[in-house]
């Protein structure tokens, strides 16, 4: 149950530095379950970010980053509200992943049920070793509802979710790397130094190509071949045709920009 010093705690810390904001997940001592009320702190979270900043790291404090639904908030729902919390989870995670700043998520020790659900909106995944991945709404006698038969399952692919919600199988960090899961797996303790590393890149992409990456791609996945190559053409040539564009191109060719290299590859 919620009680009053939960609904006043500041449940996520948010640290600005520069261009980088890393959103914390601060309710440790419950393994930061996610509460309805945690749910719009984090919406709001993201609703109130700087302009200035340009790329978000989310990561959990304590062993594990997230155990999924507080369980506590079931035992008092009907389908009416659970319908409604649900609506409540989507809306916050929409502005996870489709809002204006690319996501880079930190994870280890439990990624299950809605923290999987939250770790798949976020554009890269980061886990350290101690990170391990599960769906046990099976086993709670519930059912994803934070999007995550969506999300996770354009992931890793429907059998695999089936498989891992009948089974209670849960992936580790290297058989999660495997499956595409997450993109990189670092050692324990490493993993705010690799999404610091990334979104320092991510950071100085042209703003436009990254908000191609982020608003337009989603909507090529999922439209028909045909109606995706058009979408594409017309963001290519809108990004193309964009001064920014211009003189990067330049600067490649009079020799003045990196070349692409193998630095942030796990
Ligand atoms: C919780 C929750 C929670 C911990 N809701 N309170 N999620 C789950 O089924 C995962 C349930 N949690 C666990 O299996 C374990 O807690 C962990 C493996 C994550 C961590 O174990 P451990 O030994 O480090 O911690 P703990 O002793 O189990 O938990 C510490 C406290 O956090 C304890 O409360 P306390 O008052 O006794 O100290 C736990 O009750 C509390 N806690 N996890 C509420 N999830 C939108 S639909 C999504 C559907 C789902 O997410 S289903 C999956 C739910």
């Amino acid at each position: 149950m919620n009680t009053p010093a939960h609904t006043e705690k500041q449940l996520i810390t948010v640290d600005i530095d520069e261009a980088i904001a890393t959103l914390t997940l601060n309710r440790p001592e419950k393994r930061n379950a996610l509460s309805m009320h945690f749910v719009r702190q984090l919406q709001a979270c993201f609703e109130a970010l700087p302009s200035s900043v340009r790329v978000v790291i989310l990561n959990g404090a304590g062993a594990h980053f997230c155990a999924g639904l507080d369980l506590s908030e079931l035992s008092e729902t009907d389908a009416g509200g659970g319908m409604q919390n649900s609506m409540l989870w989507y809306e916050a995670f929409a502005k996870v992943q489709f809002g204006r700043l690319p996501v880079i998520v930190v994870m280890q020790g439990a990624v299950v049920g809605g923290g999987l659900e939250l770790a798949a909106t976020a554009h890269v995944r980061v886990a350290e070793d101690s990170a391990y991945f599960g769906l046990p709404e099976g086993q709670r006698g519930i059912f994803l509802g934070g999007g995550g038969s969506v999300r996770v399952t354009k992931l890793i692919g429907f059998s695999r979710v089936t498989e891992m919600m009948l089974t209670g199988h849960v992936l580790n960090a290297t058989e999660a790397h495997a499956i595409g899961l997450v993109h990189y797996v670092t050692p324990a303790g490493e993993g705010m130094r690799k999404a610091r590393e990334l979104a320092a890149r991510i950071a100085t992409n042209a703003p436009l190509s990254n908000y191609a990456i982020l608003s337009v791609l989603p909507l090529i996945a999922e439209q028909p071949m045909s109606h995706g190559l058009m979408t594409e053409q017309l963001i290519a040539a809108i990004t193309q045709g964009a001064p920014e564009a211009k003189e990067r191109v330049h600067a490649f060719l009079e020799k003045r920009a990196d070349k692409v290299g193998l630095a942030v590859n796990p």
